[in-house]
């Protein structure tokens, strides 16, 4: 593996670096240069110290960085502008994105906030009828206040985000697949909409993971990510990534990291780079046994609906296939019987967890209508109370099966 030890670093005094990796390009999503996935999550950005030999990135704690003389120094100077664990991070996740840099935030939503930043006053914003409800929470309610507008609509429907574009649009935001609802949106037919209308298309990947899909290969501009979920993967860390290819973009997010200062620490930074070593192997796994809980609830008495990309039935079906490697650990469906019988499921289940968030390795259930998506209530983003939203964890399949089950049937049999 060569490059650059720590693929990132970036100075108070400017000079903003940011984590690109050589042979950044990989196997994952049909690219065929490089080295593969999985190599680059166990060593891009992570090549052993090159004065003791660990194989682990230090976890780099000091604030500060001596200089011989001003301004020079190894490359760091103070720890906000640039970490090497952190650095390190940036490198791996830029590598696996298949982009040129990427920059570690404090939060998924700080990521977000931080892409936001590349829009001015007037400026408007077409975003997802189904996403994330921090997200809309965001463009909605913080940067609608400071002059940006938006405009929700269903992003599978190209004719719908055409009809939605006003001559001061500059960026379109997707999730794919969405949250909750599972909905798939075709990136490379979006992008080639949104570029032929010179803006930019944002892909949040966190429900499909870089090892499942790369937005940037399929026309993207921007990827963010909640680096909470698959990437740290255990729930014991709360992360967010930008990866771009576009230099004016990661000239413009290296210095809103600097500047505004949503930086995460270097062990939050650790325990994401030791969280992606085993992404590969965890979603692999997860999208098997999602496809196992999946055939459990079809058909079921219990269930109105399964929501699921993989499922030939779903909307989206074949763009996933396309698209994606395997179809993910998410899974979403309606209970026979309303909010009532849902509630009545999500707090009857054992081994399903009932909490938000998701992609670790505990199976988790959750009432995105009163949970994750209670703040776009009345909104067009508003969830139906019925449903619900498993994360697929790492348990043993029959187990997982047999306690959602259980809790069906004492809820709505
Ligand atoms: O929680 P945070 O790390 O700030 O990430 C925000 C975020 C961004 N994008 C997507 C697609 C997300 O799902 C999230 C956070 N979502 C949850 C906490 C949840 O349970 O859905």
């Amino acid at each position: 593996m060569s490059g650059a030890r720590y693929g990132a670093g970036g100075t108070e005094q400017g000079g903003a670096r940011y984590g690109g990796y050589p042979g950044g390009a990989t196997r994952a999503g049909g690219e065929s240069e490089g080295p593969g996935f999985e190599t680059l999550a166990i060593h891009a950005g992570q090549d052993p110290d090159p004065v003791t030999g660990a194989v682990v990135p230090a976890v780099s704690v000091a604030t500060t960085f001596a200089q011989e003389a001003v301004g020079r120094h190894a490359g760091y100077d103070y720890s906000r502008s640039g970490n090497p664990t952190r650095g390190a991070l940036e490198a791996c996740v830029a590598s696996l994105e298949g982009a040129a840099g990427a920059a570690a935030f404090a939060s998924g939503l700080a990521a977000e906030d931080a892409v936001l930043h590349l829009l001015e006053p007037g400026d408007h914003l077409i975003v997802p009828d189904d996403a994330y409800g921090g997200t809309y929470r965001l463009v909605s309610q913080v940067w609608g206040r400071l002059g940006i507008a938006h405009t929700s609509v269903g992003l599978s429907d190209l004719a719908a985000v055409a009809a939605a574009w006003r001559p001061e649009t500059r960026m379109v935001w997707a999730e794919t697949p969405t949250n909750p609802r599972l909905g798939i949106v075709d990136i490379a037919a979006l992008a080639e909409l949104v570029h032929a209308r010179g803006a930019r298309l944002v892909v949040d990947n966190t429900f499909a993971t870089p090892w499942l899909q790369r937005p940037l290969a399929l026309g993207a501009d921007v990827v963010v990510h909640s680096a909470t979920k698959y990437l740290g993967g255990h729930s014991d860390v709360v992360g967010g990534i930008v990866a771009s290819n576009d230099a004016e973009v990661l000239e413009r997010i290296a210095f809103v990291q600097n500047s505004v200062g949503a930086v995460p620490g270097p062990w939050d930074c650790y325990l994401t780079l030791r969280g992606i070593k085993t992404l590969a192997v965890r979603v692999e796994r997860q999208c098997a046994t999602a496809a196992t809980v999946v055939a459990a609830l079809e058909g079921h008495p219990g269930v109105e609906t399964v929501l699921w990309p993989g499922l030939t039935g779903h909307p989206g079906h074949e763009v996933a296939a396309r698209q994606m490697r395997g179809f993910g650990g998410m899974v979403s469906f309606v209970v026979a019987g309303g909010e009532e019988a849902a509630l009545a499921v999500a707090a009857g289940t054992r081994l399903w967890t009932l909490a938000e968030s998701l992609g670790a390795v505990e199976s988790l259930i959750e009432h995105p209508h009163r949970m994750t998506h209670a703040s776009v209530a009345g909104s067009p983003l508003e969830v139906p109370s019925g449903l619900l939203r498993l994360s697929v964890g790492l348990e043993t399949p029959d187990d997982l099966v047999s306690d959602l089950l259980g809790a069906l049937e004492r809820a709505t049999g």
